[in-house]
């Protein structure tokens, strides 16, 4: 890849070409143009850019005959692209440049970029950070996604609960992709099997076009360019399903499914509803696009066909969402090229690849049999292929005559009541018909094997790997934190934004009270920005000075949101009891979206709403305290709360957080975590080391023991005296006495429904560290010389190092 040269342009080129685009693409005068307008005539200069870029880097790995990898992901979560894009082709300066020529900004033209919010959380968050690296790295990669004509919904609120709204991203823009109309896919769905001499053939199929939308994905200082390929889909004569009911698309079946419809939404996850039609068909739909390209593809650069096909081809299955692919491809080899189903599968299972995110029982995606069956009926019958030999064969062998043991490892759950019906597990197809499976975080892989897993895991010894999660530097400190990164760049050089353990240099200025200053100024500025940002989107006014105590993640009760809201109404009242009370001023920061269907983490969000309000407007406690939730949580929005943290909280119930990325994002901008040891917050404790970490509550061991011994949440509280009166706060109306009962369900779920997420088993460990959080605050140069500490220890996280892991381990490449 280093023949390609790189991408020089000057000022002068980009205003004319900005010119060009204002003129020519949107038909409009210099004097008519918005900032928005220069937005898109700068996006599709750069686009362009990419373009003769992804050309020149084809050609170049079509020389080089690399093994490419193929990242199947329903999430791409990129965020804003053009600012990361000018930074890492390095034409940021001729950008500013260019456009000084206008008499426009820069920085407010970047502000105009909508968030394509393709993406629910960190699945889709960490297949950008990927897409990344992997240009970065020179790493011959393709994304393959949807290009979803409504991304995650937009949140907003309403005396204090949340409102959905459609997420219309590209709507008036046409700049984001480049439509590759040529290399449109047909697809088939429904229709039947029949046997015709000997052969299956599916026939009697509704036919479906998928048409690319290609971006260009860039790499920091790498000529490489890579692609993001996002299918859009389309009606293709004989698709005729008809009556299509706008406000039902979610749970829309087949005579309510047009076309058009399959590539309009982005599923909001923790939904907990299942057999979804329509999200089948995306899967399904996404996938044998992406595959029909890849074989193309291949056979258009590697004359031997098949033959080469796994040395050159790695499949990179992100959660089982793209599962499907798997009997998709045992049905093109063996119905469409006569292979045999061993040589069929063996082949699947050098190319497949596949990456657990969750052990969360409700995420582990199970389809009914009978739906797979009207819906992909050839899929169905080779998905029974693959469970019989893998039984019969793979199994036995092992475990000769254990019934037990086939029903336990089956593809096909079978059902354990007359009302049930057979589910196909997807997460046992993906191991089943991949050579490799990775969980995220160290902790996380260790559960995948003993808990998800294990009896996989015994057959296997070798199949399950860890690669722990990353996060790229270029975004999530370069671009984020530009007064950060110069300060690093001034003192250890600026390597680290490729080689990010560079930053283990900072350690040896961690005491140096100049290098601190610096530090807590950068801090202090950004900390300025979000709070006019504050004051702007919740109208409650936070000074700079105070100590900004940020979680910032999905709404989801594994994630604790309303462990921070009994601690922060406890802390409440103990100010109330005594206003004079020497603890350091706070403002509690949240950022979360709950899914639309899942009502108790509605009614959390609603609870920390209402408890803002109380707090924001109580002139007793002297402005000690705030509380704010920032509506619609998303990448750019989180590009302005990491830089300005000083806590991060990270306090999930041990055992569910698979790793986090935002932890590794919070530390690396020099916050300090306050989290239980899950997930990825293990490895950063062993990084940073555990006086620079407050480490609390039960371990995956503590809770295992405590919910075998018996678990009494009822107990707890009992004992508990301010736990108590919290709860019975919560419960009393008195914080939303219009709508009387609001706060029940979580009330019922912390009593009364066994607290599964063992919140207030956890709760007065939490309150001591953040006593401990408080001590250290009040000593600046310890507290400066701990925040220095965790971002000099970040290096193990970029998202390089775990493509680097990926490459080695799983994709050989
Ligand atoms: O691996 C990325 C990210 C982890 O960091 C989070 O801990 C985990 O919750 C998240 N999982 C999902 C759920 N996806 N599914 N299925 O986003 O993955």
């Amino acid at each position: 890849m280093s023949e390609l040269k790189p991408t020089k342009i000057s000022a002068d080129q980009l205003s004319n070409n900005i010119l060009k685009h204002l003129t020519r693409s949107l038909g409009i005068t210099e004097s008519e143009a918005t900032a928005k307008d220069y937005w898109e005539a700068l996006n599709l200069t750069v686009r362009d850019l990419g373009m003769d870029r992804i050309r020149a880097t084809r050609q170049q790995e079509r020389k080089a005959k690399a093994r490419r990898v193929y990242y199947l992901s329903l999430e791409f979560l990129i965020g804003r692209t053009l600012g990361n894009n000018l930074q890492n082709m390095d034409i940021y300066s001729q950008a500013e440049d260019a456009l000084r020529k206008f008499g426009v900004n820069l920085a407010d033209v970047l502000e105009q970029e909508v968030d394509p919010a393709l993406g629910n959380g960190g699945l889709g968050r960490l297949a950008a950070c990927f897409m990344d690296s992997l240009a970065t790295l020179d790493k011959p990669a393709i994304g393959y996604g949807i290009n979803y004509r409504f991304g995650l919904f937009r949140q907003s609120f309403k005396h204090g609960q949340q409102i959905e709204k459609p997420d219309q991203w590209r709507e008036d823009s046409n700049s984001w992709g480049k439509c590759r109309i040529k290399r449109k896919i047909l697809i088939r769905l429904y229709g039947e099997v029949n046997n015709v001499d000997g052969k299956a053939v599916w026939e009697n199929t509704e036919n479906l076009a998928g048409i690319p939308w290609d971006m260009p994905v860039t790499g920091y200082e790498s000529n490489t360019v890579n692609t993001l390929r996002l299918w859009e889909s389309r009606a293709e004569e004989g698709f005729d399903l008809s009556n299509f009911d706008k406000g039902q698309y979610l749970s829309a079946s087949k005579s309510e499914i047009k076309a058009e419809s399959i590539s309009q939404v982005l599923y909001p996850n923790d939904e907990h509803e299942k057999g979804k039609e329509l999200r089948l068909i995306q899967q399904y739909f996404f996938v044998a696009c992406s595959l029909a390209d890849i074989i193309d593809r291949h056979n258009r650069e590697n004359k031997d066909g098949w033959a080469s096909f796994a040395d050159k081809v790695a499949i990179q299955l992100n959660d089982t969402h793209p599962a499907i692919a798997i009997p998709e491809l045992m049905r093109i080899l063996m119905d469409e090229h006569d292979f045999i189903f061993e040589d069929a599968l063996a082949l699947c299972r050098k190319v497949f690849a596949y990456t657990n995110h969750t052990l969360l029982p409700e995420a582990l995606e199970r389809w009914p049999q009978s739906l797979i069956n009207r819906v992909l009926p050839r899929h169905l019958q080779i998905i029974h292929m693959i469970n019989h030999h893998f039984l019969t064969k793979e199994v036995e062998n092992k475990w000769p005559g254990d019934n037990m043991m086939k029903r336990r490892l089956s593809i096909v759950q079978e059902p354990e009541s007359h009302d049930q019906e057979p589910m196909i597990r997807m997460a046992f197809l993906s191991v089943i018909g991949s050579h490799k499976v990775n969980g995220v975080a160290a902790l996380h892989s260790q559960l995948v094997k003993k808990n998800l897993f294990p009896g996989f895991n015994t057959l296997w010894p070798d199949k399950i790997v860890n690669v722990t999660n990353g996060v790229t530097p270029r975004r999530w400190l370069a671009y984020c934190n530009p007064k950060l990164a110069e300060l690093i760049d001034s003192t250890i050089g600026t390597e680290w934004r490729k080689e990010l353990s560079q930053l283990d240099q900072l350690h040896a200025y961690a005491d140096d009270p100049a290098f601190q200053k610096a530090f807590a100024d950068i801090k202090h500025e950004n900390k300025e920005v979000l709070a006019k940002i504050i004051e702007e989107e919740c109208g409650v006014k936070v000074s700079a000075d105070a100590l900004f105590d940020i979680q910032i993640k999905r709404l989801h009760e594994y994630k604790r949101q309303q462990l921070n809201l009994l601690h922060i109404m406890a802390l409440y009242r103990r100010l109330l009891s005594n206003p004079e009370l020497d603890v350091p001023q706070k403002v509690f920061i949240f950022g979360a979206k709950a899914a639309p269907g899942y009502k108790l983490a509605k009614t959390i969000i609603h609870a920390i709403n209402m408890l803002g309000e109380r707090i924001n407007n109580d002139p007793r406690i002297k402005d000690k305290l705030k509380v704010v939730f920032l509506p619609n949580y998303r990448v750019s929005l989180a590009e302005k709360i990491i830089p300005a943290a000083d806590v991060s909280e990270q306090i999930s119930t041990a055992g569910f957080e698979a790793s986090g990325t935002g932890n590794m994002k919070l530390a690396l901008n020099g916050a300090l975590t306050v989290g239980t040891l899950d997930g990825a917050n293990v490895e950063i404790a062993e990084e940073v080391g555990e006086d620079n970490i407050f480490i609390f509550g039960l371990t995956v061991d503590e809770v295992a023991e405590l919910r075998h011994k018996g678990y009494y949440p009822r107990d707890v509280y009992k004992a508990n005296e301010e736990l108590r009166s919290v709860i019975d706060w919560l419960a009393s109306d008195d914080l939303c006495p219009e709508q009387p009962g609001s706060f029940q369900p979580l009330v019922k779920a912390l009593l009364d429904q066994g607290d599964y997420f063992l919140t207030l088993a956890d709760f007065a460990a939490y309150a001591e560290a953040h006593k401990k959080i408080d001590e250290t605050w009040k000593n600046p140069a310890l507290w400066w010389k701990k925040a220095i500490i965790n971002c000099a220890s970040m290096g193990k996280f970029s998202s390089d190092r775990s493509i680097s892991d990926y490459c080695q381990d799983i994709w050989k490449m």
